[in-house]
């Protein structure tokens, strides 16, 4: 028996890597039986065949899945931002939390464009997440610096990749090793031009070890599926401080002796971050408005 990991999954052959090795492999007629079909990112022991190729016999237990991509025990993500060219949108980037949170996946930022940070942007944003226990890297692709840290954040973990168009998540891709933007791209490509059917995906691997993937159109998502009463604890700062609110179903709006708004007023949430909550409060209403008609 071998133990390896899920990396590609093409009709009905599984490409799982052990060592150095990647092996194809059928999986066991049991697992269609109890309706259980193996991930990218599972972990797996196989059998050999006589023939050289691999029978899946056992799937652990995974700690978390992905629905787009489809992917199972992801370590993390990265959340990519330019600092100028395009600015940054960091609405967009609460809402990338938010998902990250709502699945319980990590978030690493990782501010990229250093190079012509003229306003000093980087510590901005690193002084509205860093308290709030996002770890925020900052990168230039034109410098080649920031990447000793990045590396060390993606090593031996599987990391989504996310993030808006033209911030360089390529550049930095083919930074950390050249021709991994292609690898990456041509299963993104993959995936868009798919029928919205098909859970493709795949794990790149890191020479340095670890496993990236790509999440193509995953900054167009919406957070429609995240229920009112749970945005709050998709906010570690407002979870945090929602214990010591008056009401426990308080949603830190209107409410008296709300501890989240005292907490905004001394400062001690960001007021950007407080703005954003009733953004997307506002939206999450609206949404179930529309709904009811
Ligand atoms: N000044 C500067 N430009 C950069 C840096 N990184 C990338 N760029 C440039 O920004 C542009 C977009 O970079 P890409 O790597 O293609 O961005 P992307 O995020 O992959 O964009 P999509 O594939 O459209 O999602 C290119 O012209 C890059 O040369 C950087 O650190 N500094
Ligand atoms: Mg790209
Ligand atoms: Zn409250």
């Amino acid at each position: 028996m071998v133990e390896g990991i899920i990396i590609k999954g093409i009709a009905g052959f599984y490409y799982v890597q052990a060592g150095d090795t990647v092996y194809e492999c059928k999986a066991r007629g049991k697992f269609k039986n109890k309706n259980e079909t193996p991930l990218v990112g599972d972990c797996v022991t196989i059998s050999m065949d006589g023939e050289g190729k691999g029978v899946i016999e056992t799937i652990e237990p995974r700690r978390n899945e992905l629905f787009r991509p489809a992917v199972a025990n992801v370590d993390q993500s990265l959340i990519v931002f330019a600092l100028k060219n395009p600015d940054p949108h960091l609405n967009l980037l609460d809402k990338l939390l938010i998902l990250g949170e709502y699945v319980g996946i990590k978030a690493i930022i990782c501010l990229n464009k250093a190079d012509i940070d003229d306003i000093n942007m980087f510590e901005h944003i690193r002084d509205i997440y860093e308290p709030i226990g996002y770890k925020v890297v900052v990168t230039s692709v034109v410098d080649q610096s920031g990447f000793d840290v990045l590396m060390d954040e993606l090593h031996g973990r599987i990391t989504v990749l996310a993030g808006p168009s033209g911030v360089g998540k390529s550049s930095i891709l083919n930074t950390i090793q050249p021709g991994l933007a292609a690898k990456v791209g041509e299963i993104s490509e993959k995936i868009k031009r798919g029928k919205h059917t098909t859970r493709h995906s795949e794990l790149i691997a890191l020479e340095s070890g670890g496993y990236v993937v790509d999440t193509p159109g995953f900054s167009s998502i919406d957070i429609e599926f995240v229920g009112k009463e749970h945005l709050a604890t998709c906010f570690p700062e407002i979870r945090e401080m929602a214990n010591a609110c008056q009401f426990n179903n308080c949603m830190h709006i209107k409410e008296p002796n709300c501890a989240v708004k005292e907490a905004v007023e001394r400062g001690e949430i960001h007021e950007e971050r407080y703005n954003s909550y009733l953004y997307f409060m506002n939206l999450l209403e609206d949404s179930r408005r529309k709904k009811q008609w």
